[in-house]
């Protein structure tokens, strides 16, 4: 019997885990004594992460034990920011029986969530939401996928069908890799699961090279090769380098026409786009670009990945399709050590209930990607009068209010809802104006399984992790909490739908053992399969169900006819034409310049920040160009005024020359004012106050805000 399966939550000893704050999901080892967590530490057995973590993980004792965590459920006293401790019986009773008021006035309708990133981490946690939401009669969702996610699920849908589905690097056999607009340094990467990214990311440089396209000279770019970009402009790079892999002849015509559709619409294009005036856009020469195209199609394997950076710009979608045309073109699709889609544990969704453009946002108009409204318009939901308006907001593992564009607006729209309740460790600048702050446990008070990142793993694994401590206070699960509203309102269970005859209410656990054992690898199907048993008992560090991903199988991922990718379509066409209209560069004026973001391995979005450790002497500046400091008459450390739409605000400059000229850089998730009196007092502003919230100034394919390259202007405070 493994040590993992001799103690039981809250026991003395080193508990088997693992971290649930990134996509890495590192193996933990916690030790436990006297019911608290003394030591989080790298778990050595783990058989993808072999003992790495990083200080978020580690800090999570911080975290669980943070005298400023909320461990009993809260009321708002009539005044925003005050509250008083209530009885989970009395808390409860209240919300379920001002959601039936609401609900008999204003229907189901009237009801939405926001679910934010750390819900990602949590088994099923994204299903049994929906599944209460559609108890109530709703299907108003929102989270954090129009400042994330949202271009790629979408370029996935268009290219190969499925938007739940993504193409990453299969790191293992790859010769040479180029990253846009990602920093795997701070955020150990992005919509793939590798613990031992820096590990790979060295191996493919010692090979063929990594080449890190960036508008700052991140902590990845200094370890490899940097091409500086200008902010929201890659989609004239990406131009210039599929222009000379067709003008080049520099792939073949035969693997191409198996793989892929459309790609001499595609080519015709791109052939209408000079290289002179791509390159007078982004700020590559063009000597460069061929050079990077060539490298790029003549590497025996290669990727060209890509997250945030090419996400949130004015062209999200055109950007990330044409990237995944540059790795099909090149013939890495479906390639060992190229462009791969993976294999989950527990079987992804292969048809898409919620195709897109089947439904459109009642604010903006804008088209729903897998069914999430964009997060942009929250605001004028909750404050637009007539059929749909929002009356009653669920909060759940998030801060709109930090992470989207124009929180002041926000915070004005939820002082106005008839109800409005979180799910949170903290009193967080969101729900600080809630009716309700409902006491959530930590990832390691709850079980999971990493059910869903298999799929995304060049190393695939399966892990499950019992609660390592008992729920600390009067915490409970997310699920739990759902569970307990609809109970009292006498609806079935948020995940009734999944249920089956021996077990017609299962818990997350249940359902995903059901899953597991009945996926490719369950015991359903292989004697001596994978279940949540199997997994506690004899792999509590996590079993490697494939030693490496299979590349070849990606093609069958394809749901597309014929099973070959798409280039070119209706959506494809448009932005194109959008793009060729826009017409040649306007010179800089010397005023604006363009605003971007940055990510600190010590910090993980707009949390985390009341933990001494990790943020002991830091304070966030705004990194500006000598060039553009010297022409603006500002020093080093001096405080400036960042001016963006109606909004600013006044932060410490950092000179220096790691960020392109013309742009300034600052990270999102500070200007803290919420419970967390250490995260209060460290002098930081709200990024997003200077972004629009406004539709018609984002993207319009996807409803993905405006949050890289964000016209601002700078003077001395
Ligand atoms: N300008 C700019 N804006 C950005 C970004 C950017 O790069 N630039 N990045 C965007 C991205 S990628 C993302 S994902 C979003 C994130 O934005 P959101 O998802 O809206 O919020 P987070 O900052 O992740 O805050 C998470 C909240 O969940 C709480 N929490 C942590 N763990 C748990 C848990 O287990 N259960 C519960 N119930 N609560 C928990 C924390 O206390 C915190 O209050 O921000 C986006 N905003
Ligand atoms: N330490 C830490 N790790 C994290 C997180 C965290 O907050 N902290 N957040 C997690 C989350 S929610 C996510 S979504 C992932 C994100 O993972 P990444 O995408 O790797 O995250 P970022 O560090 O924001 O990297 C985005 C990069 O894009 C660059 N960029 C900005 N604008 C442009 C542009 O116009 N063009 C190009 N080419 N680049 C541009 C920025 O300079 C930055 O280096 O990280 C996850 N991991
Ligand atoms: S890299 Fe850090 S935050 Fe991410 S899973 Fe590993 S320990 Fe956790
Ligand atoms: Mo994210």
């Amino acid at each position: 019997m493994s040590l993992k399966a001799q103690l039981s939550p809250g026991g003395d000893g080193e508990h088997i885990s693992f971290c649930r704050l990134c996509e890495a999901l590192c193996g933990l080892s916690v030790a436990v004594a006297g019911g608290r967590i003394v030591r989080v530490g790298p778990d050595r057995d783990h058989p993808v992460s072999q003992g790495h973590i990083c200080v978020k993980g580690a800090r999570m004792v911080d975290i669980v034990h943070d005298p400023d965590r909320v461990l009993y459920p809260l009321r708002c006293k009539g005044h925003a920011g005050e509250f008083e401790r209530v009885s989970w019986d009395e808390a409860l009773g209240d919300i379920a029986g001002r959601l039936a008021t609401i609900i008999e006035r204003h229907g189901g309708e009237s009801v939405a969530t926001y679910i934010g990133n750390p819900a990602s981490f949590g088994s099923l946690h994204a299903a049994y939401m929906n599944g209460f939401l559609r108890a109530l009669g709703s299907a108003r969702k929102f989270n954090s996928l129009h400042t994330d996610t949202g271009a790629k699920n979408l370029a996935m849908e268009l290219t190969y069908g499925n938007p739940y589905r993504y193409t990453f690097p299969d790191l293992e056999d790859c010769d040479f890799l180029i990253v846009i607009g990602g920093n795997p340094v701070a955020s150990h990467m992005s919509l793939i699961s590798e613990p031992r990214a820096m590990d790979r990311l060295d191996a493919i440089a010692a090979k063929g090279g990594v080449v890190v396209i960036d508008p700052r000279r991140t902590e990845t770019a200094r370890r490899y090769d940097h091409l500086p970009v200008r902010p929201d402009s890659d989609i004239w790079l990406v131009l210039m380098l599929l222009r000379t892999i067709f003008d080049e002849e520099l792939f073949d015509t035969a693997t191409l026409d198996a793989a892929a559709t459309g790609w001499r619409e595609l080519r015709s294009a791109a052939a209408q786009v000079s290289l002179e005036a791509a390159s007078a856009r982004c700020g590559v020469d063009v000597a460069t670009a061929e050079a990077l195209a060539r490298r790029l199609a003549q590497a025996r394997t290669a990727a060209v990945y890509t997250r945030l950076g090419t996400g949130r710009g004015s062209y999200s979608t055109l950007t990330n399709l044409l990237i995944e045309a540059l790795n099909i073109v090149t013939g890495r699709l479906g390639q060992s050590g190229g462009w791969v889609i993976g294999q989950g544990a527990v079987s992804a969704p292969t048809s898409n209930p919620f195709p897109y453009g089947s439904k459109r946002s009642r604010i903006g108009n804008l088209p729903l990607i897998i069914d999430i409204a964009p997060g942009g318009t929250l605001a004028d939901e909750i404050t637009t009068p007539g059929k749909g308006q929002i009356r009653a907001l669920f909060v759940d593992s998030g801060n709109p209010v930090l992470s989207y564009p124009r929180g002041d607006r926000l915070e004005h729209a939820l002082a106005s809802l008839d109800l409005h309740v979180s799910f949170d460790l903290y009193i967080n600048e969101t729900n600080r104006l809630a009716d309700y702050i409902l006491p959530a446990t930590t990832f390691l008070e709850r079980p999971d399984m990493n059910e869903f990142w298999g799929a995304n793993a060049p190393r695939p694994w399966i892990q499950y992790s019992d609660a390592v401590l008992a729920p600390q206070g009067e915490a409970r699960t997310e699920f739990a909490i759902y569970a307990a509203i609809l109970e009292r309102m006498d609806l079935p269970s948020p995940l009734a739908m999944m249920g089956t005859q021996d077990c017609p209410d299962p818990d997350p656990m249940t359902a995903i053992d059901a899953r597991l054992q009945a996926g490719p690898w369950g015991a359903a199907s292989l004697p001596g399969g994978l279940s949540i048993e199997v997994l506690r008992d004899r792999y509590p560090h996590g079993y490697r169900y494939l030693q490496k991903v299979d590349a070849e199988a990606t093609r069958a991922a394809i749901t597309l006819p014929g099973g070959k990718a798409s280039l070119w379509g209706e959506v494809c066409a448009a932005e194109f034409e959008r793009l060729l209209a826009s017409g040649p560069a306007t010179p800089p004026d010397g005023e604006t310049l363009l605003l971007f973001g940055r990510r600190r391995l010590q910090s993980l979005n707009s949390w985390m920040h009341n933990s001494e450790r990790l943020t002991r002497g830091h304070q966030p500046t705004l990194q500006i160009h000598p060039a553009d400091a010297q022409r603006l008459g500002i020093a080093e450390g001096q405080r400036v005024a960042v001016t963006g739409g109606d909004n600013r605000i006044v932060v410490p400059a950092e000179v220096t020359a790691d960020v392109v000229p013309g742009s300034v850089c600052y990270p999102h998730g500070w200007g803290h004012r919420g419970g967390w009196q250490r995260a209060n007092a460290i002098e930081g502003a709200n990024v997003n106050l200077l972004a629009s919230d406004n539709p018609a100034d984002w993207e319009q394919v996807s409803g993905m805000c405006l949050l890289d390259g964000i016209p601002v202007r700078i003077e001395p405070a």
